[in-house]
């Protein structure tokens, strides 16, 4: 066996069903392993691509995706995708080839320190310096990858040990277990929730990521407790429960901020900073802060806690609702009622453009609970993220870590790949969809039925209306279009246009029957996003 088959081997025995990626020279033998192998390689058009595949992967399945790159430029376009998993704790697993070991020392065609450009955008970043350690190494870039905060890990790969004959075997992957928290913290813990009187939960990605949301809505109920979500945990609690406060995360001073207004403790279950920064949400640096999460909190003035238990969500939770009884405010019935008026405002506008509010609500409209919405950055993120209301988990995919533009495409192609049997649409701003666009040729040979819904303002929305925030007029931020259409039709994939308000449902159930990859292009009247912040800006907290 060549030592590129055993690393292939090895892929499998982690589980690995999709490797995302370019070839290139230096990758010729992973390249032909993988052709003796179960795992489907899916060759994309840009390692971007390729990466916010796995990124996506990662986030839906909790298991590492993989992307596989050429060394030089097919390693440094696989970074923004990288950054992007090891930010928002996507697990990922990056691969490059490397130039031979007697070229690394020197001045060498495309040769660069890849481990040292991966170091601080991973958890872990290695180099095969030897055909023996590959098991280790694969083993080791997973385990750091799947565990504790998950993240992204990078494996270098010189072409010359790629192809040294060697024989060997996987290591056996045992599965990571949390240990038991401490039996004083949970008392501590129970003993600030006990005494609370407008407690509120924040609920974060980790619990997304864990597969742990059932239990957080047992504790919310057994304690009846209100919850909002992160962006990044959207449907973590069905926005149809009772206790749902719906998507906190606007920099703006939103309805169900209120909630945090009058909480005197504030329960962060699975929250990560980085979805949402704590002086947004306690800006006043006096509220009691409870951290319920697998890894100890971060340092920030705003987030002090008062105490916390680290640890398997499950186990905190249960033994949480075990100890406290059944709290007996309702006080936030008037502020859900507030925030689901809000939602529902302007949803069958008929003007055109379309409205943020009504593309919002027609896509729910037109999809079932469990499909999968993978949302880009941009404007419209804001409107989905604040919006879109979600039954169940990981169902709205949303980077708010890194937070970049272009992840739409691609990741709505691993969801597909993954998730054949529901319906998966991309929603994108026009910019973020040309910046990896070329993925509609990979989708379609892939066979990835994909619905894309472009929001078309012919600008950097999102930039234009905080342009206008800051400065009351904008700067370089519009462009022109090409015709979304026929841009299209010439790969083959099914393009609308959308030109009355009401054509926009009809066209979406159209576009998910079609089995083929469908692109609408749906413009959008941003005049709303200014209103959104003016009508936050003189909004009371119902009472
Ligand atoms: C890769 C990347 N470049 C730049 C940005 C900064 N940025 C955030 S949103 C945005 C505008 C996005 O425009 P578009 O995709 O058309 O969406 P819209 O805001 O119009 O809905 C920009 C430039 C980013 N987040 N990611």
């Amino acid at each position: 066996m060549k030592a590129a088959a055993l690393l292939i081997k090895c892929l499998e025995n982690e589980g690995v069903k999709f490797v995302y990626g370019i070839p290139g020279e230096e990758t010729l033998g992973m390249m032909d392993a993988l052709l003796d192998s179960q795992i489907r390689f899916i060759t994309t058009r840009h390692e971007q691509g390729a990466a916010f595949m796995a990124d996506v992967e990662g986030r839906l399945t909790g298991r590492a995706g993989v992307c596989l790159s050429t060394l030089g430029p097919g390693a440094t376009n696989l970074v923004t995708g990288v950054a992007d998993a090891n930010m928002d704790h996507a697990p990922l697993v990056a691969i490059s080839g490397q130039a031979a070991t007697n070229r690394l020392h020197k001045e060498s065609h495309q040769v660069l320190d890849l481990v040292g450009l991966f170091k601080p955008i991973t958890k872990y970043a290695a180099p095969i310096l030897n055909p023996e350690i590959i098991p280790e190494i694969v083993r080791k870039a997973f385990k750091v990858a799947q565990t504790g905060k998950p993240g992204a890990s990078f494996i270098e790969f010189p072409e010359n040990l790629a192809a040294i004959d060697f024989d060997g075997e996987p290591l056996p992957v045992v599965p990571v277990s949390l240990p038991y928290p401490a039996e004083y913290r949970i008392q501590a813990v129970a003993e600030v929730i006990r005494n609370a009187q407008f407690p509120i939960i924040l609920a974060g990605n980790g619990l997304v990521r864990s597969r742990k949301c059932p239990a957080l809505i047992e504790f919310a109920e057994k304690l009846n407790i209100p919850v909002a979500t992160t962006f990044m945990a959207k449907g973590a609690i069905p926005n149809s429960h009772p206790l749902c406060l719906g998507t906190v995360g606007l920099q703006a001073h939103d309805y169900v901020s209120c909630g945090f207004d009058r909480a005197d403790v504030i329960i962060c279950i699975g929250y990560d900073l980085v979805e949402y920064p704590p002086n947004l949400w306690h800006r006043t640096r006096d509220r009691k802060i409870i951290h319920i999460d697998t890894a100890p909190a971060e340092v920030d003035a705003h987030y002090v806690i008062t105490d916390g238990a680290t640890g398997d969500f499950e186990i905190i939770l249960r033994d949480l609702a075990r100890l406290l009884p059944t709290h007996p405010q309702r006080h936030y019935e008037t502020l859900r009622s507030a925030i689901l008026r809000a939602l529902h405002t302007d949803d069958t506008d008929p003007g055109f453009p379309v409205k943020p509010q009504r593309i919002v609500a027609d896509l729910r409209r037109a999809l079932a609970d469990d499909d999968i919405v993978i949302c880009d950055v941009g404007a419209h993120k804001m409107w989905m993220a604040r919006m879109f209301p979600c039954e169940q988990p990981n169902t709205c995919i949303i980077s708010n870590g890194f937070a970049s533009m272009g992840i739409a495409v691609p990741g709505a192609i691993a969801a597909k790949l993954n998730f054949p049997e529901r319906g998966v649409v991309a929603v994108t701003g026009d910019a973020g969809f040309l910046m990896n666009s070329q993925e509609i040729e990979t989708a379609l040979r892939v066979n990835a039925p994909i619905v894309i819904l472009i929001w078309n303002d012919a600008g950097y929305g999102l930039i234009e209306w905080k342009q206008q925030i800051h400065y009351g007029r904008t700067s370089h931020v519009k462009f022109n279009n090409p015709d979304f259409i026929k841009y299209a039709e010439s790969f083959g994939a099914k393009g609308y246009r959308i030109s009355t308000a009401d054509e926009l449902l009809p066209t979406l159930l159209q576009a998910l029957s079609d089995n083929t990859v469908s692109i609408i292009d749906c413009p959008v009247d941003y005049r709303e996003n200014m209103k959104l912040t003016a009508h936050l800006g003189e909004m009371i907290c119902p009472t």
